[in-house]
C-alpha cells in the first residue's frame, strides 16, 4: 500500500528516514479521509481542558487496520513503523488522568460508532516539558505543533466576546478514527494572534496580552491574580466557541432550538468547561428563546462529571475576576444563584457563597441533568459525605461511572507481544469486545501460557532497560523486579512513602541486609510549577538516586531511575514492563485513577490502598492477586474530621521510620541536595503529614516486602499476572462509554 502511495515520488528504498516518515504520515492522513464520518442527528459534545493523545501515527493505522501490512512492507526494506516513533512529536494538550481519559474516551465513542466530538483548546505550548537540573524539576515551554502535524486548519471562526474586547476564534482538527470505523473529530480552538515570542524564559510570559498569550500554555500558573484571569479567558473562550459550533450544527440539522436537546448533548469534564453552562443560555437567548425555556434547555442537555474531591482542587472563582471579564455570564449566574437561593434554604448548595466567590461544582449540579463520580468508591463518597447536601436535593442526577482505558493504545500499541500471545489463544475480537479477554482464562493452569507471560515481561523489561540507559544514563538490572510509580507528583499520591521505603531499603543494605533480588524502583512525575512540596518531593527522590545509584556497594540490588518528562509515550514503554504498580495514594482521595487499570491490563501486579478503582480491581481479582495496605477510606475520613492525626506520635514510636525520615537531611542528602527544599519536606512530614504517610508507612512496608518475596514463585506470580489481565476487562473504555451512552447521552 505505502510502496504503491510512493509510487509516484522516489523509490521508497532511496529515501531517507525522514522521507519516508513524511510519505507515511500523508498516506495515513490520505487514509483517515478516505473513511466517512460518523453521522447522527443527536452529538455528544465531550468538553475538556485537557486531551492527552499521545503520538497519533502507529494508533492511526492500527485504527485504520493496515499497521501488520504497513510494517510487513517497511521489514521488507529493514524498518519498521516502530523506527518513526522519535520523527513525530507528541502533543502537548494535556496534564494527567483526566485528559488521558478524555482520549480514552474519544477513541471508545469512535470505535463503537457513536457520534460524539471533543472541543478543547489548542494550547501550542501545552503542558511544560520537564528538565532536572541540579536534582530539582525545571520547566520549559514544549513545542509539539509541526507543519505536518495532525491538525487541519480550519475555515470556522466565531467571534467570542468579552467586556472590553472581542477575540476571532480558529478552529483547528484532529480526526478521531475509531477501530476498524468511520471518524469523529476534536475541535480544538485557537486565536489567530497568539504570539509565541512572548514567551521569554522556560515558561514565563506577560500574562496581560490576552490576544497574543491566550492559547500558549496549558494551566498557566494561577498563584496571582493576572494568572487566575488568564484561566478565565481560556475557559471561556473555549466555551462560547463550542456553544456557538453546537447550536450552529444543530440549526444546520434542522433544530428550532427548542428542540435543541434532540441533537446535542454536552459532557463536562470537571469544572474547567462549567461557563458553557451560562454561555449556551446566553446564545438561546440570542436567538430568541426566552428566560426560563433558556435555562430548561441547557439543564437538560448538560452533564457533568466531577473526578475529584479535594476541595482545593474543586475550582471557585471571585465573581469581581467574572464581572470584569465576561459581565454578560456572570449575569446569568446571578440569576441562576437567585433562583437556587429562592428554592433551597442551605449555604452549602450556593452557587455564589457570601464571600462572593462563585462555586463552578454547584453550578454545574444545579444546572445539569447527570452528575457522575468515576469509580464506585468515589461516587459514594460525593453522594454521601462531599456533596451530600445536593444529592439530597437532587437523588436521582448522581449516578456512577467507573473510569476505563482503550485497549487499542494500551494493550495492542503499548504491547504487541502481549496482543499476539493472547490473540493466538483467543483470536483477536477481544481488541473491541472486553468480554472476550474472559477466555483467555482458560489457560490459567496452561504452564506453556505462563511461561510466556514471563518471558514477554522479560523481554519488556529488556527493552525498557535499553530506552532508559540511552534516555536517562542510568542502567537498570532487568533481572531484577521492576517497581513503577508513574502519575502525577502530588502529596496525596504519596510518592514521599514509596520514597520512604526506598531509603529504608538503602540503609538495611547499609547494615548487611541485602536483598534476595535486585529491585528497580522507576517514577515519573511532573510536579505544578507552583506546587513547591511536589517539586520538593521530586527534589528528595532525585537525591536519593544520585546517592543510591552511585554506591557500588548498594547499586547491585536497588537502582532507581525517576525519567525526565514523562508522558504518553514513556507511559507506553514502562507500562509493558512493569512488575509491581504502586497505587499507594491515602485512601478517599484518588477518584478513580487510571494507570491502575493500564499497569493491570499489561500483567503487573497492584500493590495500593482501598481508594478509588483499586476496590473494584480487588474485587474482581480477589486477594490472592492484589496486594492492599493501608488505612480504608471511612477510617481516614474519620481521622480527617476528627484532626486527631499526629504524625510525630509514629516518628516517635518506630526507629525503623524515624531513621528513613531523618535521612532526608543527613549529610549525604545535603551534599548533592538543597538544605532548604530537603527541610522544608523533611519538617512537613514530621508535622504536617497532610495525607498521613507515616499513618500508614509500617503496613506498607510489611506488604511490600511480601510482595517482593512472592515475586519468587515465578508459576504463582504468573498466575496473578494472568488474572490481573483477564480482569482488566472490566476496564475498558469501551464499557464506560457504553454505560455513559445508555444511561446519559442516549445517542
Ligand atoms: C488538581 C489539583 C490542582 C491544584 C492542586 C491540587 C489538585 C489536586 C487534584 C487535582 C485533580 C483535578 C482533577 C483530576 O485530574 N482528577 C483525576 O481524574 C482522573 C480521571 O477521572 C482520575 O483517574 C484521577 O483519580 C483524578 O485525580
Amino acid at each position: 500500500m505505502l510502496t504503491e502511495y510512493m509510487e509516484n515520488t522516489k523509490p521508497i528504498k532511496e529515501c531517507t528516514k525522514e522521507e519516508i516518515f513524511k510519505e507515511l504520515l500523508n498516506f495515513t492522513k490520505e487514509q483517515l479521509t478516505l473513511r466517512g464520518e460518523i453521522e447522527n442527528k443527536k452529538k455528544m459534545y465531550y468538553f475538556s481542558s485537557e486531551f492527552l493523545i499521545g503520538k497519533l501515527l502507529i494508533n492511526n493505522l492500527i485504527n485504520l487496520g493496515i499497521y501488520d501490512k504497513i510494517n510487513d512492507e517497511l521489514t521488507e526494506i529493514g524498518l519498521q513503523l516502530t523506527d518513526f516513533e522519535n520523527f513525530e512529536n507528541e502533543p502537548s494538550l494535556g496534564n494527567g488522568g483526566l485528559g488521558r481519559l478524555a482520549s480514552c474516551f474519544l477513541d471508545s465513542v469512535a470505535t463503537l460508532n457513536l457520534c460524539g466530538d471533543g472541543v478543547g483548546l489548542n494550547y501550542h505550548f501545552g503542558l511544560f516539558k520537564q528538565k532536572f537540573e541540579k536534582n530539582m524539576q525545571k520547566e520549559y515551554k514544549n513545542e509539539w505543533i509541526e507543519n505536518d502535524s495532525w491538525l487541519e486548519k480550519t475555515d470556522k471562526k466565531y467571534t467570542v466576546k468579552f467586556k472590553d474586547f472581542s477575540l476571532c476564534s480558529r478552529m483547528y482538527d484532529i480526526k478521531i478514527i475509531g477501530y476498524k470505523g468511520n471518524c469523529n473529530r476534536l475541535h480544538l480552538f485557537d486565536v489567530d494572534t497568539v504570539d509565541e515570542s512572548i514567551v521569554i524564559d522556560g515558561i514565563e510570559f506577560d500574562k496581560s496580552e490576552i490576544e497574543k498569550n491566550l492559547t500558549l500554555f496549558l494551566y498557566p500558573d494561577d498563584s496571582d491574580k493576572e494568572g487566575k484571569k488568564l484561566r478565565i479567558y481560556q475557559q471561556y473562550f473555549m466555551v462560547s466557541c463550542g456553544a456557538q459550533l453546537i447550536i450552529e450544527e444543530a440549526l444546520k440539522k434542522g433544530s428550532n432550538l427548542h428542540n435543541l436537546k434532540e441533537y446535542a448533548v454536552v459532557q463536562i469534564n470537571d469544572t474547567h468547561p462549567t461557563m458553557i453552562i451560562p454561555e449556551l443560555i446566553y446564545q438561546l437567548r440570542k436567538n430568541g428563546i426566552n428566560k426560563t425555556e433558556s435555562i430548561d434547555i441547557v439543564a437538560s442537555m448538560c452533564a457533568y462529571t466531577n473526578h475529584t474531591i479535594l476541595s482545593e482542587a474543586l475550582e471557585k472563582w471571585p465573581s469581581s475576576y467574572l464581572k470584569e471579564i465576561v459581565p454578560h455570564i456572570y449575569e446569568i449566574i446571578v440569576e441562576l444563584d437567585e433562583y437556587v437561593k429562592e428554592k433551597y434554604n442551605d449555604e452549602s448548595v450556593y452557587i455564589i457563597d457570601e464571600n462572593d466567590t462563585v462555586h463552578m461544582a454547584a453550578l454545574d449540579i444545579h444546572c445539569t441533568f447527570s452528575v457522575n463520580g468515576v469509580a464506585r468508591l468515589h461516587t459514594d463518597i460525593l453522594t454521601n459525605s462531599e456533596l451530600k447536601n445536593f444529592a439530597k436535593i437532587y437523588p436521582n442526577k448522581f449516578n456512577n461511572k467507573t473510569n476505563g482505558i482503550t485497549f487499542r493504545r494500551w494493550l495492542v500499541k503499548a504491547n504487541p507481544r502481549l496482543t499476539k500471545l493472547i490473540s493466538h489463544y483467543i483470536g483477536d475480537d477481544f481488541i473491541v469486545n472486553y468480554e472476550k479477554l474472559a477466555d483467555f482464562g482458560r489457560y490459567i493452569n496452561d504452564t506453556h501460557v505462563l511461561d510466556m507471560l514471563l518471558k514477554i515481561k522479560a523481554e519488556n523489561k529488556l527493552e525498557l532497560q535499553e530506552y532508559i540507559l540511552k534516555n536517562e544514563k542510568i542502567n537498570l538490572m532487568p533481572e531484577g523486579i521492576y517497581d513503577v510509580q508513574i502519575k502525577r507528583l502530588h502529596e496525596y499520591k504519596r510518592q514521599q512513602l514509596n520514597l520512604l521505603y526506598v531509603i529504608d531499603k538503602y540503609l538495611k543494605i547499609k547494615s548487611g541486609k541485602i536483598p534476595h533480588r535486585p529491585i528497580n524502583f522507576i517514577f515519573g512525575a511532573k510536579a505544578a510549577p507552583a506546587y513547591v512540596l511536589a517539586k520538593d518531593i521530586i527534589h528528595a527522590i532525585l537525591c536519593i538516586q544520585s546517592i543510591i545509584n552511585n554506591d557500588d556497594e548498594a547499586n547491585k540490588y536497588i537502582k532507581i531511575a525517576m525519567v525526565e518528562n514523562y508522558n504518553v509515550t514513556y507511559a507506553e514503554r514502562i507500562i509493558p514492563a512493569c512488575d509491581v504498580s504502586e497505587q499507594i495514594s491515602l485512601a478517599s482521595k484518588e477518584a478513580s485513577g487510571t494507570g491502575n487499570m493500564k499497569l493491570m491490563l499489561n500483567g503487573a501486579i497492584t500493590l495500593g490502598t482501598l481508594d478509588g478503582a483499586n476496590v473494584e480491581m480487588a474485587q474482581y481479582v480477589g486477594n490472592d492477586n492484589i496486594y492492599i495496605f493501608g488505612r480504608k477510606s471511612d477510617e481516614v475520613i474519620e481521622i480527617l474530621s476528627e484532626k486527631s492525626y499526629n504524625p510525630i506520635d509514629y516518628y516517635n514510636k518506630n526507629k525503623r521510620m524515624k531513621s528513613a525520615v531523618d535521612f532526608l537531611v543527613s549529610d549525604q542528602m545535603l551534599k548533592v541536595g538543597n538544605r532548604t527544599n530537603l527541610e522544608n519536606l523533611y519538617k512537613n512530614i514530621k508535622e504536617k503529614d497532610n495525607f498521613m504517610t507515616l499513618l500508614d508507612f509500617e503496613d506498607y512496608c510489611d506488604v511490600k516486602d511480601k510482595v517482593f518475596y512472592d515475586y519468587e514463585n515465578r508459576l504463582d506470580w504468573a498466575r496473578k499476572m494472568l488474572v490481573n489481565i483477564v480482569n482488566a476487562r472490566y476496564f475498558s473504555s469501551d464499557a464506560s462509554i457504553n454505560n455513559y451512552n445508555k444511561e446519559i447521552w442516549k445517542l
